[in-house]
Order: C-alpha cells, then structure tokens, then sequence
C-alpha cells in the first residue's frame, strides 16, 4: 500500500526563482483532469479504490488530499525543501513535532517564543513527561551548556516574538548538530521570502501560516518543511494519526495568499522601515526594536541571515499601562486585535493580549511589560499610517 501523500516524495524547486516558485511549483493544470489553472478545493473525504489497498494516491481526506498536497508541494519549494505536510494550525505543527519525542525527552525552548507555544511546552508537553527549558538562545554559550544527554528537540524562534531578538540559525546548527538533536525554526516572522532555516542548516522549519505565509487573516494553518525523508515519513505518519489538519478550502486559501507573497513582503518591509524610523525619532517613545534598523543589537547577524524585515515592530511608549491603553484604544487605521501577518494593520499589548499565559516573572525578565506595544504594519498607505501612529501618541500624551 502506498503511504499518504506519497506524491510529496522528493520534491524540488521548479524555477530559478521566489515568485515564479509560488505563482507555478506544484500547480502544473496537467494533474487535474479538467486542467484548472487554479487549484480546485477538492472537498472529497474519500477517493476510490480499483482494488483494496489500490488507489492514485489519495485514500481518504486525513491521510492525504489533493488540495493540500498541492498546497505542501509549493511551500517545499518556497523552502528549498524536499518535502512539507500542513496541519491545522501553528499550535497544531507544534503538536505534532513534539510527537517525535517520548516521555522522558528533554526539549530546550528558546526563553522568547509566541506565548501559546510557552503554554503548550510548559503546560502541555511537560504534562506529558517531557522535559522543558526555556533558554536564551541567542547566546549559543547558554543553549551548549544546557544540553543534556535527553535533549532531542531545540525550538527557535527568530526574531522572537514579541522581543524581536535574532538567532543564529547556522550557529545553533553547529551546537545541537554535535549530538542527535533536532533542531526547529519557527520562521513565521520572516516567512520563507526572508529566511531560508533549512539552507542555514535547520532540521525542520515550521510557520504559523496564519500569517505571512496566508497573509490574509482567513485561515488558520500550520505548515512544516524538511528535507530528511526519516522526518517526513514519521511526520506523515503523525499528520494521520493525530489528524489535526487543515481543510481543502483552508489550504486553497493559503494557495492564493501565497501568490503574492514575494509582492507582500516587499511592501511590508519598506512600511516596517518606515514607522519604526517615525517611531524612533518620536519623543513619546522609549525605544524601538526593529530588525531593520542600523540600531538594533544584532543587526550585522541578520544582514547575514535574513534578506529582509517583516512588519513586525515592537517599541515601548513613554509612561505606563494607562499611556499604552490610551494610545492602542485611540488608533483609527490599525486594528487592536491579536496576530500578525495580514494585509491589514493590527496593534497589541503582548503582556495582556498574546503573551498573558507566560508568568509575570518571565515577562518581567523578558522586557514584556505594560508598556510594550506590538505592531503589525500591513499594506495600507504607509502616510496614512504614521497619521494614525501620530494621533494616538497625542492621544496617550497630550
Ligand atoms: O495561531 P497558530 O496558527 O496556532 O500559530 C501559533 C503561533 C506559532 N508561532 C508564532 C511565532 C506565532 O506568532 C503564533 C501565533 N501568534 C499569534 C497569534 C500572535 O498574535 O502572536
């Protein structure tokens, strides 16, 4: 019997290069017999069998299905990987790698991670008898001298979210590759326009696809590229067996946002630049972390590591929680709700919002205070946004 997805095997880059990648790779109209040039959302649960055990490829709609397996095969490419399975969200991609793992297994977790992947390791898997530590990776000293012989799995996240501080993809590659260790980016932040883990020596690397990589706030997904066919045959295995993923209309939607991502990430790099230099030079605030900027800590490892900046950007406003809140309930053009990625323009507060189930003293260590804003700059008019930025600061300060 053929294994689920088997027409995922060894899948590689189609065309020289980004965009042409995401616009044709695995969508050749040949392999649909009505030759759609647009995917089709194929919705069948199960697909016919010529004899048992006997079929196309395609036996039932957990272990495999047409749509996302189009869907897998494009964001392979766009990763430089040989293989990719989707899953039901970026939770659930989470999930179903720490499934690799058995009870006893020791994962280290860099210290500054999206604040549901902090819940699920501290108050999930480690229920589970798996071991946790959240350590700071970007001092790859700090990441050696917590292995220990139970390590299996080292997760980053970079830039981490909401503090923005840079890993050294490479660098933690020649750390946890001295041993049998795994090691995960979640590249959600940069997507795979900007940062490519697995060239720089990652085992997996792993999206929310919520954002970026959607880029449409629609759909919620999770995506996880590799090029060892052990991980894939054993992550193909979990995608079916714990059968958390995504819908045929879910991946199609993905499809299409992925079309104009290389467009996307280019406008949001240049507005990211441009809010974070308004924001930096603006006496209400404290202090910007931006990637982009000559300022930051780490900006030679990221010209280095990434092509470009997202429109992530995290500052501080002057004052306390009650000048945060003025200015997030104040803004007219972003949108105070949480995630990140979208066409659309969103503001939060993490210590309340999106890192609230991380302990106080984390957050306190971390820097995510009261008065640490998040903003997602989207693909409106950049003037018309740091018009918006401009009068809720007079709104927090009048
Ligand atoms: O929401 P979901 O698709 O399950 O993805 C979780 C996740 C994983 N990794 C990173 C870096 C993330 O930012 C997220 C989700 N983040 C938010 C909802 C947020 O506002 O930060």
């Amino acid at each position: 019997m053929q294994e689920p997805g088997a027409s995922n095997h060894g899948f590689q880059p189609h065309f020289p290069h980004f965009g042409t990648d995401a616009i044709h790779a695995g969508q050749e109209p040949e392999q649909w017999t009505s030759r759609a040039v647009v995917p089709p959302i194929s919705l069948s649960t199960t697909f016919k069998q010529t004899a048992p055990g006997q079929h196309a490829g395609f036996e039932y709609s957990r272990s495999g299905n047409p749509t996302r397996n189009c869907l897998e095969k494009v964001v392979a490419a766009l990763d430089g990987a040989k293989y990719c399975l989707a899953f039901a969200s970026g939770l659930a991609a989470t999930l179903n790698i720490t499934h690799l793992l058995k009870a006893g297994d020791h994962i280290i977790c860099t210290d500054d991670v999206y604040g549901g992947t902090n819940r699920y390791f501290r108050r999930v898997a480690s229920e589970m008898g798996l071991k946790i530590s959240f350590v700071d990776c970007s001092k790859l000293e700090l990441l050696d001298a917590a292995i220990t012989p139970e390590t299996k799995l080292v997760w980053i996240e970079t830039p981490t979210n909401p503090i923005m501080k840079i890993i050294d993809i490479e660098g933690c590659a020649q750390v946890v590759h001295r041993y049998e260790i795994i090691l995960v980016v979640d590249n959600t932040f940069m997507s795979a326009y900007f940062q490519r883990p697995l060239d720089l020596g990652a085992d997996i690397c792993m999206y929310s696809a919520t954002k970026y990589m959607n880029g449409h706030s629609d759909a919620v997904m999770g995506l996880v590229s590799m090029n060892s066919e052990n991980l894939y045959k054993r992550l193909t295995f979990l995608q079916n067996a714990l059968g958390a993923v995504p819908s045929p209309f879910d991946c199609y939607l993905c499809l299409r946002g992925l079309k104009t991502l290389h467009i996307r990430m280019k406008q949001h790099f240049e507005s990211g630049i441009k809010v974070a230099k308004f924001l930096e030079g603006d006496p209400r605030v404290e202090k910007v972390i931006y990637p982009g900027l000559s300022s930051h800590p780490q900006y030679e490892l990221i010209q280095r590591q990434c092509t470009g900046c997202p429109g992530m950007i995290t500052f501080y406003i002057k004052g306390e929680l009650a000048h945060a809140e003025a200015f997030l309930k104040s803004l007219k053009i972003f949108t105070l709700a949480e995630s990140l990625g979208g066409y659309e323009s969103l503001a939060e507060l993490p210590a309340i919002m999106t890192h609230a189930s991380v302990p106080k003293e984390d957050r306190q260590e971390l820097g995510i205070s009261e008065t640490l804003i998040r903003l997602s700059v989207g693909l409106e008019d950049v003037d018309d946004l740091l018009e918006d930025l401009e009068q809720a600061l007079k709104a927090a300060h009048p």
